[in-house]
């Protein structure tokens, strides 16, 4: 082996052995640089005759260009192999499954809610809307509360800062409100046909939502649902609501006889009132009776107060808490579980 052919052999180890780009650059000043060993081979060529010279130098050439081939050769494995290492570190795999959003959904008193405004839809009912920061006229004078009734306490109502010494606001203790301002405007529209004794259009309506009362314990939260619905005519009876009402509580609860019954008792603005008891005939819940609403037919200073003549116009209404009903359809026993937001209870009801 001539010293040319060791000396690209020497040239090829080193820059096998360079890991780096750098390294490889300072391997190649070592052979190809400006006092590398490839310029002293050329400086030897001076003392050399013509001929010699010639073929010398052709050799020398020839180890160059094998020298510089070895370096591009590496050049380029370098690089490959560090674009293959980014690739490597920065690698996607497309076919892994994407990250959910959790899919959400109702929570179990809405879903009840869904179910009573459909159910009471299919049965003519509108829906009213209204406010949760009321007046006390609509709360309880509208409704025949007397002043001094236990229920307008501040034990009992949570009042606001506001309002006016005649008109103090609070937080509604229950949805008749939104039905008292419904009766109003619908009065309001049809006032013209009314006192010229031609037919009203039947007020017959639902108003679910919060309600407020000072009131905290494992059976009673502070805000609660509540569900009241109201039908007012010319010939509106009490078969009426117990029609109406049996069928809401066999659709709701999916039972056609599920028993229903009607114990007398009090409210201020409706007379006579009732309240109304379920009996499942099956289930863990059979033989008992369980109060679900009150009810009766709209006391007759009710009817006056959204602008009728209780003479001619009479009606009923009942009241709900839908809370309670949410509970009996899931056999949840702890009403703070609807209201804690712990979601592996929550979502059981999707
Ligand atoms: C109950 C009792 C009741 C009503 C609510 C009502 C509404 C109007 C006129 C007359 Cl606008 N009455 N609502 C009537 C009877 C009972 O609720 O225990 N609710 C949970």
């Amino acid at each position: 082996m001539n010293d040319l052919d060791s000396l690209v052999g020497a040239a090829q180890q080193s820059f096998a052995a360079s890991g780096t780009p750098a390294d490889l650059e300072n391997a190649k000043a070592q052979f190809l640089g400006k006092s590398g060993r490839m310029t002293e081979l050329m400086k030897g060529m001076a003392q050399l005759s013509p001929d010699e010279k010639k073929s010398r130098g052709a050799a020398i050439n020839l180890a160059k260009q094998a020298i510089e081939a070895a370096l591009t050769a590496r050049r380029q494995a370098l690089a490959d192999a560090e674009l293959n290492a980014q690739l490597h570190a920065e690698a996607l795999d497309v076919t892994l499954p994407g990250r959910q959003r959790g899919q959400g959904g109702l929570h179990p008193v809405s879903l009840t809610l869904e179910r009573i405004e459909s159910i009471f839809g299919s049965m003519g009912f509108e829906v009213a809307d209204g406010p949760e920061i009321e007046t006390d006229w609509f709360n309880f004078t509208a409704l025949n509360t007397p002043e001094d009734h236990p229920a307008r306490s501040m034990h009992d109502t949570f009042y606001l800062e506001g309002g006016s010494e005649h008109a103090p606001h609070l937080l509604r203790t229950h949805t008749s409100p939104m039905q008292i301002r419904h009766a109003i405007a619908h009065v309001k529209r049809h006032r013209a046909a009314i006192d010229a004794g031609q037919p009203m259009p039947e007020i017959r309506v639902i108003a679910p939502g919060r309600t407020y009362r000072v009131d905290s314990d494992a059976t009673h939260s502070p805000m609660f649902h509540q569900c009241e619905g109201l039908w007012i005519g010319e010939n509106v009876s009490f078969k009426d609501l117990k029609y109406i009402f049996t069928a809401f509580c066999r659709t709701f609860f999916e039972t056609d006889d599920l028993v229903l019954r009607f114990r007398p008792s009090f409210f201020p603005f409706t007379e006579p009132s009732a309240e109304i008891d379920i009996q499942f005939p099956s289930g863990p819940l059979a033989g008992r009776w369980l109060e679900v609403a009150g009810s009766g037919q709209v006391h007759p200073n009710v009817v006056r107060n959204m602008g009728l003549d209780p003479e001619r116009f009479i009606g009923f209404a009942f009241g709900m808490g839908f809370d309670r009903l949410t509970m009996l359809r899931y056999g949840v026993n702890d009403l703070r579980l609807f209201f804690d937001g712990d979601i592996r209870f929550l979502s059981q009801f999707q």
